[in-house]
């Protein structure tokens, strides 16, 4: 995703075979412990931000690139990288 969306980023190798992803730097990034997980200097406003959950990175990598994302506020959400939303969009139908 973040060569798709021609991002600039530093990967960080972790190696969970080896016991790396209780390493405090990933731990400052995720309290879970877990791959993936970022860090973006310029996050909303300019303020830093950290987030993990592949699908919620995928969303706002989308989402502060405009790429890969509709304006249509359900297309996300029929595309829902996880499958979070399913159950809610049983609830929605289209007019
Ligand atoms: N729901 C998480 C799952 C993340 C996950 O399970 N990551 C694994 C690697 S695929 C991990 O970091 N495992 C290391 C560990 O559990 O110690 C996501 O989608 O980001």
């Amino acid at each position: 995703m973040l060569e798709e969306t021609s991002l600039a980023y530093q990967p960080h190798r972790i190696d969970i075979m080896a016991d790396e992803s209780h390493d405090p730097g990933l731990l400052a990034l995720n309290p879970n412990s877990k791959i993936p997980a970022i860090y973006d200097p310029n996050g909303p406003s300019g303020t830093p931000l950290t987030l993990f959950e592949s699908g919620a990175i995928l969303l706002y990598l989308s989402g502060k690139t405009g790429q890969f994302i509709s304006a249509d506020p359900i297309h996300p959400l029929r595309n829902d990288p996880v499958g979070d939303v399913a159950p809610i969009l049983l609830r929605y139908k289209a007019a």
